[in-house]
């Protein structure tokens, strides 16, 4: 059963993680949002990507989920000591990521060459394919008139601004990365991982060729939202400033016309008469993935759920 996932950074990266566990590494491509990606004291920093590939390699930070595990902090210090942007933590082993990929950005590589050849190096199997290769970059514009980078929102301003709309500034003009259309077209089933819709599912297919491949495909989504609220990040929040009411229902309702199935908590489950009348199957389960057995038992269940929708 070949399965294309479409990820955005922490939720994405350990269902992704689970589903490597359980599938054959040919079976699994994972397409991940770069509208987060940005310069940082010169580095190109791929947040997601970094996200999803340390956490398939056993790497990542178990607190945070982004960044590495053991990472040690003497950069970040130096930059704090030169009165230097340290909003944004760089850990020392994470700016080696940061450093060799913008090294070779700028003798002319595809960001996906050098994604695929950091996995070859982290031991990951499965396919990990950016969106795209060129600069798509996720941009906020708040109620009070000001246009922020996505991580100038996220980190510096902590989510704090209200949001009026979301532009994916350079997606109507990029291509899609090599690989990522003959993945979709390959695949059985794609999911949307419980990622935040607005700014990690949307990026993605808003390139364009992919949301048409995607819609041709048996698509299954896990709803991010759980009682209303996000396990993390903004999602809920960006719901409510849009005028809606989060829920999983909400969410539902966001994928409505692309996705068949349709995967949502538990806690929720009072929902799933509403749901079902938006999608053709919809199961609701406990997807809290608080360790990797929570994340593997996920991952088995929406293969299950694929194979019975
Ligand atoms: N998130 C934070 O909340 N604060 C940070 O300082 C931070 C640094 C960081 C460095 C590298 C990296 O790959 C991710 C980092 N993130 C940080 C996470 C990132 O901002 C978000 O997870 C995504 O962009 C949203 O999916």
């Amino acid at each position: 059963m070949k399965i294309v996932a479409l990820a955005g950074g922490v939720g994405g990266a350990k269902l992704v993680d689970g589903l490597a566990k359980l599938l054959p590494p040919e079976d699994l491509s994972i397409i991940v949002n770069t509208g987060d990606d940005f310069d940082h004291l010169g580095l190109r920093i791929c947040p997601d990507l970094d996200t999803v590939c340390y956490t398939l390699a056993g790497l990542s930070n178990p607190e945070t989920g982004w960044g590495r595990s053991g990472d040690t902090w003497n950069c970040l210090a130096a930059i704090r000591e030169l009165a230097g942007p340290d909003w944004f933590h760089l850990g020392d082993g994470d700016v080696g990521t940061h450093l060799v990929r913008t090294f070779r950005l700028g003798h002319g590589e595809p960001l996906s060459a050098i994604v695929s050849s950091f996995c070859v190096s982290w031991g990951i199997q499965v396919k990990v394919l950016p969106m795209t290769d060129e600069r798509v970059s996720t941009q906020i514009l708040t109620q009070d008139g000001n246009q922020l980078d996505f991580q100038e929102y996220f980190v510096r301003l902590l989510c704090q601004p209200a949001v009026k709309a979301i532009i994916f500034d350079g997606a109507d003009s990029a291509e899609p990365a090599p690989g990522v259309l003959e993945a979709i077209d390959l695949a059985d089933f794609i999911i949307f991982c419980p990622s935040n819709p607005w700014v990690s599912i949307n990026p993605i297919l808003s390139i364009p060729g992919i949301r048409e491949r995607v819609i041709k495909k048996k698509v299954v989504a896990i709803s991010p939202i759980i009682g209303g609220k996000t396990i993390k990040g903004p999602a809920a929040k960006m719901y409510q400033e849009f005028g809606i009411t989060p829920s999983a229902l909400a969410v539902a309702r966001h994928y409505e016309g692309i996705i068949e199935g349709f995967i949502f908590d538990i806690t929720d489950h009072d929902l799933k008469v509403d749901i079902e009348r938006l999608v053709k199957k919809a199961c609701a389960t406990n997807t809290i993935m608080l360790d990797s057995d929570s994340r593997k038992k996920l991952a088995q269940e929406v293969l299950k759920f694929c194979l019975e929708l």
